[in-house]
């Protein structure tokens, strides 16, 4: 990496990590939302990752880059674990070494178990590209349709959630499909709908192999059947961008199309990936400011949760020591006007004892069912929360992307007892919106004086 974008990703990992630690962190622990962006994570070199179809061309891609022969490469499925590819002096290091390095950032796949770790390799390697990025190297996917719920095919470990960890701390995902699999069916499509979701600012889709085909007729089939299938898995409303490009050294002989363009296209993907480094300044940024906005969700319903439980629970606490003054205050009088015959005042201390002890039981059942009945209205809850925002129209769907991804973790707090959730502070709530709103906004414009120019003088 030249010396000033190596200086300019290190001052904007320090100030996105400062902000971290003096607007969001607290919040975080207290609310024990997890995990936490870690400054190994922050400070790690820009990602690529190569996911696609088996036998698409992404470990040839990668030998090509590279201008080395890292990668084996053969038409049989090949890579079956996750190779990662980094600057260093021809080392090969293992699985288990790689993932309990506190230096590297590898640390959380030890979550997804001894099967993965099992499966992944790291290959140090002395090539100028890999000074200034790092390589992940995926298993193919096995394009069959499969029954909705299974586990597509069982690699020991859970390969979608594997990629999706990759995919968000990556900065360039290629993502390849080749002629014999345009399809998005079975694995491919999981993947597109699951582990790449809101992650399409950084996902480049390739169609490789072009010189596979014979004549146009084939080449415009193929890719209408690609186009088409990622419509279905991608919601939205105009198609991304298709790198449609083939690698050199591999054309076929019965190749009849033009190549010169997809040759252009090839160099395109090459520029992209070379220019990590660059996207990594603003994923850093991204990367704290996508979890400060998550953060913000899974505050405000715990807070709205909490409200509304101990609402309630605050009424009964109230019925029951009414129950009790009312019974001693009874008791009381009858004690004071029939103190000699015992029967009269020890009926009515009974009658308090047990209607007090009753309520209390009461209220210890009414509150599990409450916290039941909370956990199940639970999106009614987040509705509440931000009846104004959803209202309004800013950014709901986003706002509901964002719920949907916190909300498991929200369940399992609320389960873990309703009755003891932290509270949280105005003074807590305006800082982690001052971070979102003005701090990190601030950080990202440092990064790209020109947009903020552009976008003033539009104003004006
Ligand atoms: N014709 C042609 N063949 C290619 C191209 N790219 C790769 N190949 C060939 O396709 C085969 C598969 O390539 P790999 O790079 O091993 O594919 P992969 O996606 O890494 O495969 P898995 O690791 O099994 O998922 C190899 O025989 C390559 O030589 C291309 O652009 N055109
Ligand atoms: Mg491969």
């Amino acid at each position: 990496m030249n010396l000033n974008a190596s200086s300019q990703l290190k001052e904007t990992a320090n100030k996105a990590h400062d902000i971290y630690e003096s607007h969001i962190k607290a919040v975080a622990k207290k609310f024990k939302f997890s995990p936490e962006p870690s400054r190994a994570e922050i400070n790690q070199s820009p990602l690529v990752l190569v996911i696609g179809n088996h036998s698409s061309g992404k470990s040839s891609f990668i030998n090509q880059i590279l201008g080395l022969d890292v990668q084996r490469t053969s038409l049989a499925p090949m890579d079956d674990g996750f190779t990662i590819i980094a600057h260093g002096d021809g080392e090969e290091i293992d699985g288990a070494a790689v993932v309990s390095n506190e230096e590297w950032c590898y640390q959380g796949l030890q979550d997804f178990g001894p099967g993965l770790v099992s499966h992944i390799v790291m290959k140090q390697q002395n090539s100028e590209v890999l000074k200034d990025l790092t390589i992940v190297d995926s298993p193919g996917m096995i394009d069959a349709r499969v029954d909705p719920g299974s586990d597509v095919h069982d690699r020991g470990y859970d390969f979608l959630k594997v990629v999706r960890w990759f995919a968000q701390r990556a900065d360039v995902i290629l993502l390849f499909f080749d002629p014999d699999n345009p399809g998005t069916t079975g694995e491919t499509l999981k993947i597109l709908k699951e582990a790449l979701q809101d992650l399409d600012h950084k996902l480049e889709l390739i169609m490789n192999k072009v010189d596979r085909f014979s004549n146009h007729r084939d080449f415009a089939r193929c890719y209408g059947a690609l186009c088409w299938n990622l419509a279905r898995a991608i919601p939205r409303l105009d198609l991304p961008h298709i790198n449609i490009m083939y690698l050199k050294g591999h054309d076929t002989p019965e190749n009849h199309l033009p190549l010169k363009d997809f040759d252009d296209a090839r160099e395109e993907v090459f520029a992209k990936v070379k220019n990590a480094p660059a996207k990594r300044v603003d994923n850093i940024v991204t990367q704290i400011y996508e979890y400060a906005r998550a953060l913000r969700v899974h505050t405000r319903v715990i807070e709205e949760a909490r409200r509304d439980f101990s609402g309630v629970v605050w009424k009964l606490r109230g019925l029951t020591a009414s129950i009790f003054l009312l019974g001693s205050s009874v008791t009381s009088v009858v004690y004071s006007t029939t103190e000699d015959t015992p029967a009269g005042w020890a009926s009515a201390l009974v009658m308090t004892v047990v209607l007090t002890g009753l309520s209390f039981f009461g209220l210890d059942v009414f509150s599990k069912r409450y916290q039941a009945d909370l956990l199940e209205r639970l999106n009614a809850v987040f509705e509440k929360a931000f009846h104004q925002e959803l209202t309004l129209g800013h950014h709901s769907e986003d706002l509901r992307a964002l719920w949907a991804g916190v909300r498991a973790r929200v369940l399992l707090i609320l389960e873990s007892g309703a009755g003891s959730l932290p509270k949280l502070k105005a003074k807590e709530l305006s800082q982690l919106d001052h971070a979102i709103v003005k701090m990190l906004p601030a950080l990202r414009a440092q990064i790209h004086p020109g947009k903020k120019e552009k976008k003033e003088k539009a104003e004006e």
